[in-house]
């Protein structure tokens, strides 16, 4: 089993969905910096407040914030797996982790993409409701994915790391394409 990964794709292609399985089942540290936001924004600290606007409307937080997080994350972990979701999300991101994991000494193994039409992604964030999750916010989402995100995917592909993933269907059966891709 490969153990450092990256998911990459939509929101609401269902990459936390499964990133938090893959990791339970595997032993896997679970790096969210959508749920490492959010965490600050519930406790209210400074780097939250100023996240939580930026995340309602959809856009990304700023890359150095982001950045900052996922820096100290990974200074503190002890060896072992982990799986980067949602992180990065841009090209100076993606740069930068280049630049972290090579300080580490420890390079990415792989780099899933989930992939699924819009309709979809927008019915089921619609379903889920989070304070980002209105019909207007969710299409400012998608554009962003496109404009900032998107690019990664010939980033990772350039480096003979990209795997592509379907993730339409059920929460079983993508869980099921994920497991045999990596076996
Ligand atoms: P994230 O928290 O990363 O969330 P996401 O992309 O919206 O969703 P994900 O793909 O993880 O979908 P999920 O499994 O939850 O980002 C939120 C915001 O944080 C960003 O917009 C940005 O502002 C900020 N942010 C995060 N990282 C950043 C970074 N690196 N740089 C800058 N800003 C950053 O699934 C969605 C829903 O679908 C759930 O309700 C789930 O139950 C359902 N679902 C999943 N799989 C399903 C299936 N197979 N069938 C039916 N429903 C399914």
């Amino acid at each position: 089993m490969k153990s450092r990964l990256l998911f990459l794709g939509p929101p609401g292609a269902g990459k936390g969905t499964q990133a938090a399985r893959l990791c339970q089942a595997h032993g896997i540290k679970h790096l969210s910096t959508g749920d490492l936001l959010r965490s600050e924004v519930a406790a209210g600290t400074a780097l939250g407040q100023e996240a939580e606007a930026v995340m309602n409307r959809g856009e990304l937080v700023s890359d150095a914030l982001v950045l900052a997080i996922v820096e100290s994350q990974m200074k503190a972990l002890n060896g072992g797996g982990w799986l980067l979701d949602g992180f990065p999300r841009t090209v100076p991101q993606a740069e930068a982790l280049d630049k972290l994991l090579s300080e580490l000494q420890q390079p990415i193994d792989a780099v899933v993409l989930l992939e699924l039409d819009d309709g979809v992604l927008i019915e089921r964030l619609l379903a889920r409701g989070r304070a980002d999750d209105t019909e207007a916010v969710i299409r400012n989402r998608l554009e962003v994915y496109r404009d900032k995100t998107a690019p990664l995917i010939d980033f990772y592909k350039a480096k003979g790391l990209l795997t592509s993933i379907e993730a339409q269907g059920s929460m079983d059966a993508i869980a099921e394409r994920l497991e045999k891709s990596f076996s």
